[in-house]
């Protein structure tokens, strides 16, 4: 969808980034209660970047993903229930639980794929920009990654294929370096790179780049509309990097929820902050900011936002339960979709 912002593509994008919100925190309780065992990752802090950068694609398009994968395919408009039974590993899952977590994909919804390779969706989507382009439509393909997929090799050999070719290719580098701990510090990795300007890196290339604040639906749609426009009109591929600082949640190797459950209320009252988590709640939450945004313009009451914060919660929660009831794939399944070579003897 692109074109003007109505009141319900407001709500619509406010309840998006809380099925998100619900969804990611609903998986924390879900490991710890041993529904699942993998290593996992939460998109908590960045559901602006992923919520308006779908606003400005259309169906026909094509996108690839990263480890931080679920905003992604739910900000698409994936099935949270489907989408809960994969990670659990169910046969009712969105990949009929063969993926999990680190896969978790909607191929109906035009995702190629998601790996856990840094870097890898960056080549992905580079490889579907050049078949879109020879199958002249006007259809894009996106990367979503993060600044650390800009250690790798294989981006900068897709980014220099994708500007001599002139592939509709969007990038969206999520960039949530800020404040992250990484291994050395004894948290999740982050990014090391001796660039610290990382759009000097596409722009190296010759391919126009935009810097914007990932928390802010409004500027993260309006820059991937820009990118995608000139994309669909022929001109080559586009670059947006949406600065985001480390949600606290997501500074340790195992994801935990330092401040439990979203309280939606805070959203407007501002007495049970705490000093150390004032700066989330008041410069860093994208749903608060974009929840206060609507209620200064009017487009939403505290009322608007009590109900839909109760509809959601109730959406995640009976997909909870359904992913939880689903059954697992049969064993003798357990090798389908595996690449298997003859042993010869
Ligand atoms: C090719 C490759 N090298 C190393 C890793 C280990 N690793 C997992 S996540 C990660 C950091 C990723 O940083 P970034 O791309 O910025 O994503 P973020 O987790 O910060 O969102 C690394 C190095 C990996 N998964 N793949
Ligand atoms: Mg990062």
């Amino acid at each position: 969808m692109c074109g003007d912002w109505d009141t319900r593509r407001k709500l619509a994008v406010l309840e998006r980034m809380m099925i998100i919100r619900r969804f990611e925190e609903r998986l924390v309780h879900l490991f710890e209660a041993g529904e699942f065992m993998a290593h996992y990752h939460l998109y908590i802090g960045q559901e602006a970047t992923g919520a308006a950068v779908m606003e400005a694609l259309l169906p026909g398009d094509k996108l690839a993903t990263t480890h931080r994968n679920h905003g992604h395919v739910l900000a698409r408009g994936a099935d949270p229930g489907a989408a809960l039974a994969e990670i659990l590993c169910r046969e009712t899952g969105l990949n009929g639980g063969y993926g999990g977590t680190l896969h978790l994909s909607d191929p109906d919804l035009g995702f190629l794929a998601t790996s856990s390779i840094v870097g890898g969706c960056i080549s992905l989507a580079t490889g579907a920009g050049f078949a879109l382009r020879n199958g002249g439509g006007d259809q894009v393909s996106v990367a979503f990654f993060g600044d650390g997929s800009l250690e790798e090799g294989i981006s900068y050999e897709s980014l220099n294929l994708a500007a001599l070719w002139s592939l509709p290719v969007v990038y969206i580098c999520e960039n949530n370096n800020e404040g992250a701990v990484g291994s050395i510090g004894g948290g999740f990795p982050a990014a090391m790179s001796s660039v610290k300007d990382l759009t000097k890196i596409p722009d190296t290339f010759g391919i126009p780049v935009e810097t914007v604040d990932g928390r802010d639906v409004d500027a993260v749609f309006g820059a991937a509309s820009r990118a995608v426009a000139h994309c669909r009109a022929g001109n080559g591929p586009a670059f947006v990097q949406a600065v985001t600082e480390r949600w606290e949640g997501s500074k340790p190797l195992w994801p935990e929820l330092p401040m439990g459950d979203t309280d939606m209320t805070m959203i407007w009252d501002d007495t049970n902050y705490g000093s150390r988590n004032e700066d989330w709640y008041r410069n860093q939450d994208p749903i608060f900011l974009y929840a206060r945004q609507l209620l200064a313009e009017g487009t939403v009451s505290q009322a608007d936002i009590s109900a839909l914060d109760a509809e959601t919660a109730g959406l995640i929660e009976a997909a909870s339960q359904w992913a939880i009831d689903s059954p697992q794939p049969p064993a003798e399944t357990a090798l389908n979709h595996v690449f298997v070579p003859e042993m010869e003897g």
